[in-house]
């Protein structure tokens, strides 16, 4: 495996953009010896990816000390063993001290979002994404924002392609990873950079590792997570809707809305669970642009946090004041008006 050292392959794409983008990103976080890089709480491959490009970039500049961190955890069994794989090292961020780190960057989140650990007062001095967020024009952080593009890996692979920073074989399956999975195999909100550097990634990275990461082994909870999701699953016409009750980790609920929403009548899946106090969704819809609005809606009745692509969204909702019950029947109520099917009959998902 050699390492990319010729750019001749390299994506050219705003490559003059990105060269000022990445000397202002430098400026905000050099001479800083210690930085935090944090994702959002609940990590997926795109933001562990980002947070590892990050990582290596900020080492190829010489920045001895930066950790990756999060809020939640790691529950996808395909996201530990790219962790385990790749060994991508990870600090809760519990044990996290802030005053300990000259410099915060965000990687595929935005600040003030409900879905990252940090105290909105807290400041950051760096913000890489690609959801549709808009920092305020006198934003005091760098920021760089590409909502055209279907994953946050894409431009940290542009990043270390312009820095010429070497790109291992690990660190190559990781972006190559976050690329495919928020993209969802190429399958929507694709630009041609993240085609160029998923062509560009494919060349150098483990193949052997990337299999190991997409069929892990999987405990049994993974399975009765399934049973319970295929027996309390509705539909209401093409919407597929079903709750998990409680769940040991978030991330079943992005999963089994992932997998329902394969059943080919179904144009949109909602996945619902409560973990810690909150109610947490996932949408998918296979050809609407408003899914991330309509998660965003739905968190806003609630005084929750959500929103995301227009096709793969998510959110949560708290329930310290209300029974859930009550909480969920308003869920209920308000994704049915959202998608104009609050006079549909209710039938079985799988009859
Ligand atoms: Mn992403």
């Amino acid at each position: 495996m050699s390492e990319p050292n010729n750019k001749n392959s390299v994506p050219k794409h705003n490559s003059s953009d990105i060269s000022e983008k990445l000397e202002s990103f430098r400026n905000h976080i050099i001479p800083a010896s210690t930085v935090l890089i944090l994702t959002h709480d609940y990590p997926d491959p795109d933001c562990l990816a980002s947070a590892f490009g990050i990582f290596h970039l900020l080492s190829f500049w010489g920045i001895k000390s930066s950790v990756i961190s999060f809020g939640g955890f790691v529950g996808r069994a395909e996201n530990r063993a790219m962790i385990r794989f790749l060994n991508i090292r990870t600090v809760p961020f519990v044990l996290t001290e802030i005053k300990d780190f000259e410099r915060i960057i965000l990687v595929d989140s935005f600040p003030g979002k409900g879905n990252v650990s940090l105290s909105p007062e807290v400041p950051v001095h760096a913000v890489m994404d690609h959801h549709p967020n808009d920092p305020p024009p006198d934003a005091p952080y760098f920021y760089d924002i590409r909502k055209n593009y279907g994953a946050t890996s894409t431009l940290v692979t542009k990043y270390l392609l312009e820095a010429h920073c070497p790109i291992s074989p690990k660190l190559a399956t990781a972006l190559f990873y976050g690329i495919k999975t928020d993209t969802g195999d190429m399958r929507r909100e694709v630009s041609q950079d993240d085609l160029d550097c998923y062509k560009f990634l494919f060349d150098i990275m483990e193949h052997k590792l990337l299999s190991k990461i997409e069929n892990p082994d999987r405990d049994v909870e993974f399975f009765k997570i399934i049973h319970r999701a295929a027996e309390s699953a509705v539909s209401y016409n093409d919407v597929g809707y079903t709750h998990l009750g409680n769940v040991t980790t978030p991330d079943y609920i992005a999963e089994m809305a992932d997998l329902f929403h394969s059943l080919e009548k179904l144009e949109w899946m909602i996945c619902s669970g409560i973990f810690k106090n909150q109610i947490f969704y996932s949408i998918r819809s296979k050809n609407s642009d408003s899914a991330g609005t309509i998660a965003e809606n739905i968190a806003r009745a609630f005084d929750g946090s959500g929103g995301g692509h227009s096709r793969v969204a998510a959110g949560r909702i708290p329930f310290d004041t209300e029974p859930v019950n009550k909480i969920l029947d308003k869920f209920e109520y308000i994704f049915k008006t959202k998608l104009n099917i609050e006079n549909v009959a209710e039938e079985k998902l799988l009859s």
